[in-house]
């Protein structure tokens, strides 16, 4: 019998990597999906099944994690051996803006898919995988941060998971249940959303470059972050379930580097060089040398005209409307209990994730190139 998994947020980054893992190694996967006036199933379209076709591995229900009723009503019918609790408002700078609805979806969230286990009496079958995230250490108490640094959160985003937490870990005690939390640093790929720092970049590398875009407006180029590949951390989440006693975990690659030296590197994964002036809100990115043979090699020697005339211009502003109401300036995780108890490492670089983003996004917006800037989302209206 192949094992049951239960994915909420099957639509997002990580869900579409886990469930492409799990039916590898054999799993049944069940995903949640919500409601949508578009399709918001891209990232999972490859592992779609028809609903007519005959033992489908890849199974979607509509749901929302603020619906309790909805919740109980799936997990009691797919009676899963696994659940990975991955579905949120994931987007820290958003979570001001909607932070009602962070905290039910977030937080609430969690204790209904916990609750659901529970009362359906799974407590002994169903393993859960809490997305827990480094944004709990938000002002950080310690460096690097650990399991056992404190945590002082810095948004809605992070006081809602910051609940989801504790609550998975007063279930796994008051109720003896295999909940854990996965606390896991900024992960990154071709996949992420489109409004997170990297991909905001490798995506407005690619589209200046390609002669599409001039510029891009940026928020605090000082913060820094400790970047994996999640493709290194969907692993990890399976690796929490398959233990014998549940706990949690940091999952991270133990490397810290500014927003700003992330721009500089995917520009570099173009051929052209990047540098700064200014502070704060002054500093501005402008393009000091293009080396011809790999912006040939990677975009195109079509292209590579316009972009030397963009040689001494400006191609990164700092527009303030980005810049959090409170900002977490570092984060840096110890990842040695996950290292030494689960095995886990990860195997990409900071370099190799950069360059599989841009890339990605080069060969994206060639295809895209067609719709020119009217058939775009403008970047830069978005966090
Ligand atoms: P993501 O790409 O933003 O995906 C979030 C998923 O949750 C999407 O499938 C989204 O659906 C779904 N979702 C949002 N609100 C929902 C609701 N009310 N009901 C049902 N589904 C809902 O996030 P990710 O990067 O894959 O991250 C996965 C999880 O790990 C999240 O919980 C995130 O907070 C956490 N985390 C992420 C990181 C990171 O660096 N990526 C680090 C630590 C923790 P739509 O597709 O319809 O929007
Ligand atoms: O910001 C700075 C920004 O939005 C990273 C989520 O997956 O990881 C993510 O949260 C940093 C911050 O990710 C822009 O101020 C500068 O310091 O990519 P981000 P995040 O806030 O760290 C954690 C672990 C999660 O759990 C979350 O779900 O970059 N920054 N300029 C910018 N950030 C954005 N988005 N846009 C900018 O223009």
């Amino acid at each position: 019998m192949s094992k049951v998994a239960l994915i909420t947020g099957v639509t997002g980054q990580d869900g579409a990597y886990l469930s492409e893992y799990l039916i590898k190694k054999g799993y049944t996967v069940h995903g949640l999906k919500r409601r949508s006036s578009m399709f918001n199933t891209d990232r999972i379209d490859h592992l779609y099944q028809d609903p007519h076709h005959e033992n489908r591995n890849m199974i979607l229900h509509y749901g929302d994690m603020t619906d309790s009723m909805n919740l109980t009503r799936i997990i009691g019918d797919v009676q899963p051996d696994e659940i990975y609790n991955l579905a949120a408002m994931s987007h820290v700078k958003v979570s001001f803006d909607v932070p009602e609805y962070t905290a039910n979806a977030d937080g609430i969230g969690t204790l209904r898919v916990l609750e659901a286990v529970r009362l359906l009496n799974l407590t002994s079958k169903t393993r859960i995988y809490q997305a827990s995230t480094s944004e709990l250490y938000g002002l950080v108490q310690e460096i690097p941060q650990k399991e056992t640094t404190p945590f002082y959160p810095r948004s809605p985003y992070a006081v809602a998971k910051l609940y989801a937490y504790w609550i998975t870990v007063n279930y796994r005690e008051a109720y003896g249940m295999h909940a854990s939390n996965g606390i896991l640093f900024n992960h990154e790929s071709p996949l992420r959303g489109e409004t997170f720092v990297t991909r905001k970049v490798t995506r407005a590398v690619a589209r200046i470059a390609l002669g599409l875009q001039d510029m891009v407006y940026m928020g605090n180029l000082s913060s820094k972050r400790d970047w994996g590949h999640a493709k290194d951390y969907i692993k990890a989440m399976y690796l929490i379930l398959q233990q014998d006693t549940p706990d949690d975990y940091v999952i991270s690659t133990g490397i810290t580097t500014t927003i700003r030296d992330f721009i500089k590197m995917s520009f570099a994964e173009v051929g052209v060089t990047v540098a700064f002036r200014g502070e704060n809100e002054n500093e501005q990115g402008y393009i000091t040398e293009i080396d011809e043979q790999k912006f040939s090699e990677v975009v195109g020697e079509e292209y590579l005209e316009r972009i030397k005339e963009r040689i001494g211009k400006m191609v990164v502003g700092v527009d303030p409307a980005y810049f959090r109401p409170t900002e977490v300036d570092i984060l840096i995780g110890d990842n040695t209990k996950s290292r030494t108890k689960l095995g886990w490492e990860p195997t990409y670089t900071l370099q190799a994730l950069c360059q599989d983003m841009v890339i990605h996004d080069v060969e994206l917006m060639k295809k895209e190139e067609y719709l020119k800037n009217g058939g775009y989302k403008i970047l830069n209206y978005f966090e």
